[in-house]
């Protein structure tokens, strides 16, 4: 079985007709490309598009993908939490995975909190692929999820991840070292798919999302931004009614680039140009 990837790209009604064995294969080819890729990547371009939660809003999703192709950027950034609450998440997982194995060098898929068994129990993706298909069969994605990378150094200066820095974490370096984990245990790892930047707080402050998580202030950015080399941060993992906010007087970008959710939002995404800026532009 052969998967005509091209064409389930440019047809995107086809990604909701894939039968199981056709999924599987997405799975295991992925896989194969992302147990090679660290768990911190560098990567480096001109134009490259930085996108936030989709959570499972393939209506998002499709156009995001088609700038991507259309426009000339050397790579794109997904910053995680592509399952869980939308109405298309599996086909939105599989639209991604699809891309990745299409362009491996150049699609770069993060870790979110939602690519765990712990968040995918709440919030709908376990329920989804086991309606449509099998318990065994969410074992696939969710070993899949625990080889996502978790943070992505763009050019030398631009640090992306889904949630937020981590108390323990000092030196960028330390990501490399993160475990592979389906269940999230390692502190530093779940805090960085979990954390929030907050403006009034000092230092780490908890967060009431729940236990092991924590807000950061101005004051812990700032260090490791100096100590690191770090000229900005892109993060996602939280929605804003316009889709993004800047953090720290424009040091962090929040993206957030699911249209329709819980909340009504306008979904944004962000380009850094050739010229070195960062640009946030409607979904
Ligand atoms: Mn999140």
């Amino acid at each position: 079985m052969n998967l005509n990837l091209e064409r389930l790209i440019n047809e995107p009604n086809q990604i909701g007709t894939l039968g199981i064995e056709e999924i599987q294969q997405l799975i295991s080819d992925a896989g194969a490309l992302l147990e090679k890729e660290p768990k911190l990547v560098t990567f480096d371009g001109k134009k490259i598009l930085f996108v936030g939660d989709t959570h499972g809003d393939l209506e998002s999703t499709i156009p995001i993908v088609k700038r991507f192709l259309g426009e000339g950027y050397d790579g794109a950034v997904f910053l995680g939490d592509y399952v869980d609450r939308g109405l298309q998440q599996i086909e939105n997982m599989n639209y991604l995975l699809a891309l990745k194995i299409l362009y491996p060098e150049k699609v770069l898929l993060l870790r979110g909190n939602h690519e765990t068994p712990l968040a995918n129990r709440y919030y709908g993706f376990l329920n989804a692929v086991t309606t449509n298909f099998s318990v065994q069969f969410y074992n696939s994605y969710s070993k899949l999820f625990s080889r996502l990378p978790y943070a992505c150094m763009v050019n030398g200066e631009i640090l992306c991840l889904h949630g937020g820095l981590a108390k323990g974490l000092n030196i960028i370096k330390q990501i490399e070292n993160l475990p592979s984990e389906v269940e999230v245990s390692n502190p530093v790892l779940f805090q960085l798919l979990w954390n929030d930047p907050r403006e009034r707080i000092r230092g780490f402050v908890p967060s009431d999302r729940g236990d092991g998580i924590f807000f950061f202030g101005r004051d812990v950015y700032e260090t490791f931004a100096k100590n690191n080399k770090i000229k900005y941060m892109i993060r996602a993992h939280e929605v804003f009614p316009n889709g993004f906010r800047w953090y720290f007087d424009g040091k962090i970008l929040s993206l957030f680039s699911a249209n329709q959710y819980t909340i009504p939002v306008e979904a944004k995404i962000a380009e850094l140009t050739p010229q070195g800026d960062l640009r946030v532009i409607p979904v």
